[in-house]
């Protein structure tokens, strides 16, 4: 039984819904092949010709993230949402989302973790051309696998800025039973416009600060943002909500409840606990894992998690997020059981206990195509630049970088190595990855000398970008291109 209860500000973009998923089974028109000759290893994805079974608008605009009084109007935000309004499709469906920009600049919408088509996938001047101010583009994508994503601005920095929401694929037969389910969105708050990091880089001067050279091994610079900094933020946020005041989330005794966490911050990795409860964990980045039982876990900007908590201990407890790299006050919730007083004392977390490790997750359905030896292996190093604050992988800045060209239907290696004194939360479009016994999409590489291995299959032509998460690295070049030759 999955019963659900959305939040109240949140809302179901259900504007054309009602068409069953069994209805859907057969549906024809998907993933057209646009091969020609012998039947190829994959089949190149394109975007549905099918009607949508669901659709929805959405509005980029400026408008101020919260309702305290001093909150500036410099926020970018989905229909005047923080986060965005909730899309919630069934597996399957297809998901048609006209976005209307209404921005003084160009932009676009990533659906993070979707193995959408190549020309959905809102990579600006990489897939698509960016939408301009004024200007709308319709997003269209059949829904699958099922799992718990975001979706978010790819075009500068503007994810920072408050174009973030959550996107949810419910599953037709989830593998765990659950009675309630909340969406729980943590982020980094930024009170306006970002800078990237070669504008604070400037704002130094050539001899400021941490001086030039500097390649990231080092403390931060004085006076302005180093390459291993993070910006100043306004605080750490769980749903849009400041820590003062935290969103409560109601339970009953007895029930079930699947908490859906996403990192949708720009530079914040973060320590996630439930007072009172250990976290059985059942998905990782949406995809579903044999269930593990913890006590808190770690994820890094774009990663996912989605845990069951048993409602057996009745009172109010604290959900609380911390950064593992800043200083912020964590960012907190509320979990309140029905008929108590949300008001009354909140208990708090007492100690991380057993912590989740990427080796404890063991995917339900591991990728297909990955066993013996790769067809190609690609060793990457992560380093800071010596100069201007830029991110490297393996030397080069993106975009003047290589890509990583891959033929379809190869099994592809990718070796990372980190460097730099800071974690890279490294993500790759388009595709999932095996990493160890675990199905991702995007992967912390630990800092000073961590080493991360995925595996992932080519099935999915085009160019994808695969890059670090903190958008403050990808904006000073941390990504690449894998392209198919
Ligand atoms: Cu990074």
């Amino acid at each position: 039984m999955t019963g659900r209860e959305p939040s109240r500000r949140r809302r179901f973009l259900r504007l054309l819904g009602g068409i069953g998923t069994s209805a859907l089974a057969g549906c024809s028109g998907l993933g057209a092949s646009t091969s020609e000759g012998p039947t190829p290893a994959v089949t190149p994805r394109s975007a549905p010709s099918a009607p949508a079974d669901t659709t929805a608008a959405l509005r980029a605009r400026p408008g101020a993230a919260h309702p305290a009084a001093d909150a500036s109007e410099d926020s970018w935000l989905y229909d005047g949402e923080y986060p965005g309004p909730e899309l919630r499709v069934a597996e399957g469906e297809i998901l048609e989302v006209e976005l209307a920009n209404d921005l003084p600049a160009e932009t676009t919408i990533h659906w993070h973790g979707v193995p959408v088509s190549n020309g959905m996938d809102g990579v600006p001047n990489v897939t698509q051309q960016p939408v301009e101010a004024g200007g709308s583009f319709t997003y269209k994508f059949r829904a699958e696998p099922a799992g718990t994503y975001f979706y978010h601005s790819h075009a500068g920095l503007q994810l920072d800025r408050g174009l973030l929401a959550p996107l949810i694929i419910e599953e037709r037969d989830p593998h765990v039973t659950y009675d309630r389910e909340y969406t729980i969105v943590a982020d980094d708050y930024l009170d306006g416009a970002p800078r990237p990091l070669s504008d604070a880089d400037s704002a130094r001067g050539p001899m400021g600060g941490g001086g030039p050279g500097r390649t990231g091994d080092g403390p931060g610079g004085r006076g302005g943002m180093g390459a291993d900094e993070r910006p100043p933020y306004a605080g750490l946020l769980l749903d849009g909500r400041f820590p003062s005041d935290p969103r409560t989330y109601t339970v009953r005794e007895g029930e079930r409840v699947r908490l859906r966490f996403v990192n949708a911050s720009s530079a914040t990795a973060f320590r996630v606990q439930v007072a009172g409860h250990p976290l059985t964990v059942t998905h990782a980045d949406g995809r579903p894992v044999e269930p593990v039982t913890v006590d808190s876990f770690v994820f890094g900007s774009g990663e996912r998690y989605d845990a069951v908590v048993e409602a057996e201990s009745p009172g109010t407890w604290e959900i609380r997020a911390t950064a593992i790299d800043g200083d912020e006050p964590p960012a907190k919730a509320t979990l309140s059981y029905d008929g108590r007083n949300p008001s009354g004392p909140t208990t708090a977390p007492s100690s991380d206990g057993r912590r989740l490790s990427y080796g404890d997750l063991r995917a339900v359905s591991p990728l297909d195509g990955i066993g013996g030896s790769p067809d190609r292996t690609f060793d990457l190093t992560l380093s800071a630049g010596g100069r201007s604050n830029r991110w490297l992988i393996d030397g080069q800045a993106y975009p003047d970088a290589d890509p990583l060209s891959v033929r379809e239907g190869e099994h592809v290696r990718v070796r990372m190595m980190n460097r730099s004194p800071v974690l890279h939360p490294m993500h790759l479009h388009g595709h999932f990855f095996q990493v160890g016994d675990a199905v991702k999409d995007t992967v912390v590489v630990p800092g000073h000398m961590g080493e991360v291995t995925f595996d992932f299959v080519a099935d999915n032509p085009g160019d994808w970008l695969f890059h670090c998460h903190n958008l403050y690295h990808l904006d000073a070049g941390m990504a690449r291109v894998v392209q198919y030759e």
